[in-house]
This record gives C-alpha cells, structure tokens and sequence, in this order.
C-alpha cells in the first residue's frame, strides 16, 4: 500500500546500538547478556557525558578543579565529572566488579564481586581541548577477570595483556557524537542522534584504509624524538602527505581510521616512556586499529604484545594505516 506520508516522514532510522547488541548477542549461542548489558551501561554513561560536554560551557563545567589527577595533570572539571558518571554507570549496571581510571590511582571496586567484567577507561581523554570547544573523547578496554567471581577483585585482573581485551571502543565529542566498538570482530560505529536519544548505526564494519596520506604528532617535540622517528618524518614530508594534529587522541585516531593515517607518540625529552598510558589509550586503540585492518606499535614490537607492570604504565604509540606502519617500522628497525 502506498503511505499517504513522504518519503521523509516514514523512512526507518536505522539500527540503534541497543537492538545491534542485542542481534550480535543472539549469534553467540553461549553468550549471557551480561558483556551486552555491560556495553549498554557505557553507552547510557556516554550520552549524558554528552549532554555536560555540550553545555559545559552554560553550566560552570568548563575549567580547572585546582587538583592534580595521578598523572600529575591538572583535572578539568569535566575530567571529573566523566569519571564520576561513568563509574556511577557501571557500578549501576552490575557486571563490573572494578575499574580503573585515569584520574584515580589504585583500583575503584564497584562493590559487585559477582561481577566478571572490568574496565580500565579514560573518561575524558583530550583534558587540554574542553574548555575551547575541540574534539574530546572517552577510551575503554574491556576484560573478563581473571580471580575467582565472587572474590575481590585485584591489580591481576587488569595486568592480562592487551590480547585478552574482551571488548574496547571510544567515544568522540566532537561535530556530531559517535560510540565505535568491538567484540574483537568488526568494528562498528554509531553516530548519536540527539533527537531520538538514541546510537544509531552509521559506520558498519569500518575498514582504515591500506595507505594513507596523514601524519600526526606534536611537532613541538620532534627535535627531541629518535633518530628514526624523525626520518621518518621528514619522509612525509618529503612526500607532501597532510600534516593534522588535533591534540585529542581520540579525534585524531577516529580521523585517521576512516581516511587512511598514522598518530604519532614517541618518547620526547619531557616523556621518555612516551605519554599515552598503556591500559586505557594504547591497549584499546590498537585493538580497534588491528580488527579495522590497521597496525599499532610500540618501542618493542606490537602494543597488543606489550606486558604490562602496573596500572597507569605509559607507552609509546604508532598507529595506523598498514602500508605507513610498514614503513616506520623498517626505519625502527633499521
Ligand atoms: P591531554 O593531555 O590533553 O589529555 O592522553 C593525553 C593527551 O591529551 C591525548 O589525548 C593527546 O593526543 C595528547 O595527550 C596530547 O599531548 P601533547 O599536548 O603533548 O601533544
């Protein structure tokens, strides 16, 4: 029958991120619902971020809290409040036993030791950008514990390796709001609409491109970066690829995953282990980069092969387009 309505008015929204979980759960035959639930109370916690983000500058949210976090970064008050909501939402939820956080040192016990799950996350990643309306972002890892249900949790659970990450994904705040994840599939992006409250799918199964034309990094400290590093550099520009450096290792990941670059964190003088922490922006960046076709290393070899020591442990990171990792990687070991 045809609607008496336009073609506007009755055209479907597309998949929400809840019946997307919901399907992907009912194709694993063992799968409980509790990982699913798990992904929802993250989504729940990343549309109110959302919200403070977009009016932060209306409601006192902008600036400084005039307190260090455990990095010895000055904490945004949107740092904290991310880290508040995102904590109340998986404590909430039930499936997390305990997390770990940028802007807390030791571990946060939800109080749900029947829990299987924990999350190491970064609630606001980007802390210099928040307060002149650029891009920002939220990064979570996701393992099953690995003590005993029912026991407390304790630093073992977090210490598995980046190979064990069950789930990991990001947010980005930035011109419109998008939750990309995976299960260690593929890789799914969902852009949020704001009048339907709701993720809706808008990047099935993203692929980053094989080779790429983008670099980034500060180049305020490529005088102190490795030999290497540097030819490398000068290689692209050798090549007039695209310099871009948003300073928001979310939003220049997310760029770079979906037109083909690579981000750059080497060690500098200021971090000689490199800045970026292992646990909740290296480890679950390179695990979305493997599954969308890209490569992620660190001064070792692969970052998913890196052991980590201790919670908020840095690394360096490169990450990107395999033909451009390729690359660097034949300088590094040159
Ligand atoms: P920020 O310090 O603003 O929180 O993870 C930290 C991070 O931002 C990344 O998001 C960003 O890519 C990087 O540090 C920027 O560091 P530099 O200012 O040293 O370039």
């Amino acid at each position: 029958m045809n609607s008496p309505f336009s073609h506007s008015l009755t055209m479907p929204v597309g998949t929400t991120l809840d019946r997307y979980i919901m399907q992907r759960q009912l194709a694993f035959a063992y799968a409980t619902g509790e990982l699913s639930q798990l992904l929802r109370d993250l989504a729940l916690a990343a549309k109110i971020v959302h919200r403070e983000v977009n009016r932060a500058g209306l409601i006192d949210l902008t600036g400084g809290m005039g307190l260090q976090n455990v990095q010895g970064e000055s904490q945004q008050k949107l740092d904290v409040v991310a880290d508040i909501r995102f904590r109340r939402a998986l404590t909430n939820g039930g499936e997390v036993c305990a997390l770990i956080s940028e802007e807390e040192e030791d571990i946060i016990y939800t109080g749900n030791n029947q829990g299987k799950y924990v999350v190491a996350i970064d609630p606001l990643d980007g802390s210099s950008n928040i307060d002149v309306n650029v891009s920002i972002g939220t990064i979570f890892s996701i393992y099953r514990r690995v003590t005993p249900i029912g026991t407390a949790p304790t630093v073992e659970d977090f210490l598995q390796g980046g190979h064990e990450q069950v789930a990991a994904g990001y947010i980005l705040y930035g011109s419109s709001t998008i939750l990309v994840y995976t299960t260690g599939h593929s890789v799914d992006g969902f852009t949020y609409d704001n009048s339907l409250g709701e993720f809706i799918l808008s990047h099935p199964d993203i692929k980053t491109p094989t080779d790429g034309a983008i670099y980034s990094c500060n180049d305020g400290n490529v005088d102190t970066y490795e030999p290497a590093i540097q030819t490398y550099l000068t290689m692209c520009r050798r090549k007039e690829y695209t310099a871009r450096y948003i300073g928001s290792l979310v939003a220049d990941f997310h760029r770079n995953l979906l037109k083909g670059g690579i981000y750059l964190y080497p060690p500098t003088s200021k971090n000689p282990d490199g800045k970026l922490r292992l646990l909740y922006e290296c480890y679950p960046l390179a695990f979305l980069a493997e599954r969308a076709g890209g490569k992620a290393i660190t001064s070792s070899g692969s970052v998913l092969d890196v052991q980590p020591q201790y919670l908020h442990q840095r690394a360096p990171l490169y990450i990107g387009a395999p033909s451009m990792m390729n690359e660097l990687t034949q300088l590094l070991r040159a």
